[in-house]
């Protein structure tokens, strides 16, 4: 019989969270035009819009704050941190930036050249924005079992390999910019990709002389999935996980929102000294001087005690045993999820819970709303609202094939009995879904709508 565990950690500090009534967050949802990025955090009660900047640090990380050198050049605080990047990702340049998209940034400049092409798994919004600003036309080619949300396949990021290879050789190595490998995969479920599919993805890219970059945003999550369900890994250490993995590569950039345990900043790191001297001067016209790259040194010091910890097995067992245990509770009560359940949260399939709404009438908004109003849990739509778009020639809508809803669970930061909570109010809607009414929208942006969209509910 497997042993009962508990969280590594106890609890040295609490921060209070409001609760509210059901009156008041119908108030509140109508008041933000029925979109949940218009809520004040103070009206949510268990937020799970984002894993992104809402880890909870450790005593050890909050120590080193103290720490702080905030001389302009050359702090102690980024040699710490240049040392535990080069020793656990085994990168030898390592720049720091504000945050994941400042790398974005440097990486794109580099490498892309106006209409080349930048294949990946699946190329995250921001990334996908920076590719394009620079003129590079982002391609996902995730395999199919990554885009079925009932698919069991155990490593749902991994590339269509052989797809890529004939994407090259059809439009010519020449127009490929680079590879973006993301670990885990955001957008299909933080869906792992495994050693394996790296591997033949670097060796194929190399074999046009095609550069391969990491998205490390959820690297130890990644490595986590790898050790555990991977052949010939269940022994390795999650650091030795991360440097075979990264070795295949040429650099990775990193929003260490994430897996760096902290509330901002990122990373751009490669083995080459010309694209590091490249990244450098744009370091410095758009991110900082090279030894802080828009970071406090505190920051830095942070991030390094962070990259530490992230990598610890006992953390990462209770992490994504976390994920796995929500995911475990709406399973008994029949809510339809992505599986199986991703590293950084529960992705519902909104196509299944309510068949009855066409994605034209946002199922997924519908799904956020309804769970916003019954519980005070706030998770975000990544659907039709996030990603749907006009085409262009015929002006006609072009559905994502995923229609999700997103519970993202921050790292350190809520208990079981959290978990609980949402996955009761979740599965009470699920019991109700015949009651749920779709949305029209009422305003929208240009670009990126979703995070600014009104909507009103349909009669
Ligand atoms: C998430 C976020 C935060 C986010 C950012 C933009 C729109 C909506 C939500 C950010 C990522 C990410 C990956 C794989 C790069 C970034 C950008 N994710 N790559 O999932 O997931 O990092 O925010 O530090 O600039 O909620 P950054």
């Amino acid at each position: 019989m497997k042993k009962i565990t508990a969280e590594p950690y106890r609890i040295k500090v609490v921060e209070p969270i409001k609760m509210s009534t059901r009156e008041e967050r119908e108030q509140w949802i109508r008041d933000a035009g029925y979109n949940v990025f218009g809520l004040k955090a103070e009206q949510v009660y268990i937020d799970l819009l984002t894993d992104s900047g809402t880890s909870a640090m450790s005593d050890n990380q909050w120590a080193g704050l103290m720490l702080g050198d905030e001389s302009y050049a050359g702090c102690r605080n980024f040699y710490n941190l240049e040392a535990t990047v080069q020793d656990i990702f085994g990168f030898k340049y390592v720049l720091p930036t504000h945050q994941g998209r400042g790398a974005e940034n440097i990486m794109t400049q580099i490498f892309i050249k106006p209409g080349t092409y930048v294949l990946g798994n699946m190329h995250f919004d921001s990334t996908r924005g920076h590719i394009k600003l620079k003129g590079g036309i982002p391609v996902d080619l995730v395999i199919d079992e990554g885009l079925d949300p009932q698919s069991q396949h155990p490593f749902k990021g991994n590339i269509n390999v052989e797809k890529m290879e004939s994407f090259i050789k059809e439009h010519g190595p020449d127009k490929i910019s680079f590879v973006l490998i993301t670990v885990t995969c955001n957008n299909n479920g933080g869906q792992p990709v495994s050693m394996v599919n790296i591997k033949s993805t670097c060796e194929v890219a190399s074999k046009y002389n095609i550069p391969v970059m990491f998205d490390a945003a959820r690297f130890a999550e990644n490595c986590y999935f790898i050790r555990t369900r991977e052949k010939g890994y269940e022994n390795k250490s999650i650091k030795e996980i991360a440097r075979e993995m990264f070795s295949y590569g040429d650099g990775c950039v990193m929003s260490s929102k994430k897996d760096g345990l902290v509330n901002i900043g990122g990373l751009f790191c490669t083995k080459h000294k010309e694209i590091y001297e490249q990244a450098i001067q744009l370091s410095i016209v758009y991110e900082g001087f090279p030894t802080y790259g828009g970071q406090a040194g505190r920051d830095m010091e942070a991030l390094s005690r962070g990259l530490q910890e992230v990598i610890q097995e006992p953390y990462l067992a209770d992490r994504i045993g976390q994920v796995q245990y929500l995911g475990q509770k709406l399973k008994d009560r029949n809510v339809p999820i992505v599986e199986p359940v991703g590293g950084h949260g529960v992705y519902v399939d909104a196509k299944r819970f309510l068949p009855n709404i066409p994605q034209s009438q946002f199922p997924g908004q519908a799904i956020v709303v309804a769970l916003y109003i019954n519980s005070g849990v706030r998770c975000v739509e990544l659907g039709t609202s996030a990603f749907a778009e006009k085409d262009e020639k015929t002006g006609e809508m072009i559905y994502p094939d995923l229609e999700l809803v997103r519970l993202a669970i921050p790292r350190r930061v809520y208990t079981n009995r959290h978990m609980d909570v949402v996955a009761e109010g979740l599965a009470d809607i699920y019991d109700r879904r015949h009651e749920l009414k779709g949305f029209k929208i009422v305003y929208e942006a240009p670009v990126l709508r979703h995070f600014t969209a009104r909507f009103e509910p349909l009669k």
